[in-house]
Parts: C-alpha cells; structure tokens; sequence
C-alpha cells in the first residue's frame, strides 16, 4: 500500500470514529424554586442512539412527580414560560414507552422519604441533535404525578394533570469536545457515507 493510500485510508476510519464515538452531551440545573434543587445530565453516544438521562434532585415531597421536557428554554417569567410539553409531533401525551406521546414526556421521577430522586434511564425519543434536538429546552419537574394519559378527562391527554411546576432548568450543551458538534445540519447523514466512500476508495486505489 502506497503511503498516501495509507494516509487516506486512516483518515477516513479516523473520521468515521470520530462521528461514531464523540458523546454528545447537555446538562440542566433546576432553578425557580426555594426548595427544589437539582440536575439532569444528558448524553447521547451517537447522533441516532438512544439518550441517557440522569437526575439527581432534593427537596420534593415524597412520591411521584411528573418529568417533562417543555418546548421552551425560557424561565424570563418563572416556569411558566417554558411552554408546554415539547410536542414537535402533534401527539397526545402518553407514557415514556408509548408509541402515541409528546417528545418530552419522560414519566414521573419518584422521590424518596427524604424527598430526594437518583435515578437514570435511556430514553430513545428525545435527541440532542437533529431538528427536534431538546437542547435550549427546558426540564420541569410537577407538583403531582404524570397520570401517563390514562386519566379519564380531556387533560390527561395534553398534561396527565401533573399540577404545578416545582422547578425548572434549561438544557444547555456539556459536550467536552472542541470540534463542531458533529451531528448538527444533518453532519452524520453527510459524513458517515462520504467516509465510507473514501474508505472504499481507498482500499481500491490500495490493491
Ligand atoms: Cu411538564
Ligand atoms: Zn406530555
């Protein structure tokens, strides 16, 4: 293999690496409240995996609370300004594992005796990148538990009733990487096949 044919060919592993491996990822400090604190921790391994959440709040009363993304990143008049839930789609709102729901519905965050919530789990409908990225959205946190759309009034399926909102953040960017953020404009559809060719290309120039 002649060297520039070596070169070519370990840039485009390098790069299809790199689109493969480069988490992306967002954090959301809860904020709007005298007694809730908290945060959320996203992260996505690829541009089409599923996201990983993990919170970590204190100061709820104990029980099931719902957990929502809302459309808005914006806290200018309280929680109340972020919106309802993030809803890119038009559906009804549903459960986490719903086939039929809002982006944002995430379910409840159940806080223990002490009011506190450590807890995880992958969500593969919310992205952080992509035309319905949740990035400059908000997290809330309700006063009562999400009835999942199972309830029996008309707002069951706009909010499960969830009540009040307790507490709020912004979904800001976290990833540690310097370089663009790989999946934004459509760069994984782009790059992933424009790196396979030139591997391709490569390896038949190579042999
Ligand atoms: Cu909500
Ligand atoms: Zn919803």
């Amino acid at each position: 293999m002649k060297y520039h044919h070596a070169v070519l060919l370990f840039g485009a592993i390098a790069a299809v690496a790199s689109a493969e491996n480069k988490p992306l990822r967002a954090v959301a400090i809860l904020s709007q409240s005298d007694t809730v604190r908290g945060n959320v921790t996203f992260s996505q391994p690829s541009c089409t995996e599923p996201t990983f959440v993990e919170i970590s709040i204190m100061g709820l009363l104990p029980g099931a609370h719902g957990f929502h993304i809302h459309e808005k990143g914006d806290i200018s008049g309280g929680c109340g300004s972020t919106g309802s839930h993030f809803n890119p789609d038009k559906l009804n709102h549903g459960a986490p594992n719903d086939e039929i729901r809002h982006r944002g519905d995430l379910g409840n965050v159940v806080a223990d005796s002490h009011g506190r919530v450590f807890t995880s789990f992958s969500d593969s409908v919310i992205s952080l990148n992509g035309a319905h990225s949740i990035i400059g959205r908000a997290v809330v946190v309700h006063e009562y538990p999400d009835d999942l759309g199972r309830g029996d009034n008309a707002d069951s399926r706009k909010t499960g009733n969830a009540g009040g909102r307790l507490a709020c953040a912004i979904i800001g960017l976290a990833s540690h990487e310097e370089e663009e953020w790989p999946c934004s404009g459509g760069g994984s559809i782009l790059l992933k096949p424009f790196s396979l060719i030139l591997l391709l290309a490569s390896l038949i120039v190579s042999v």
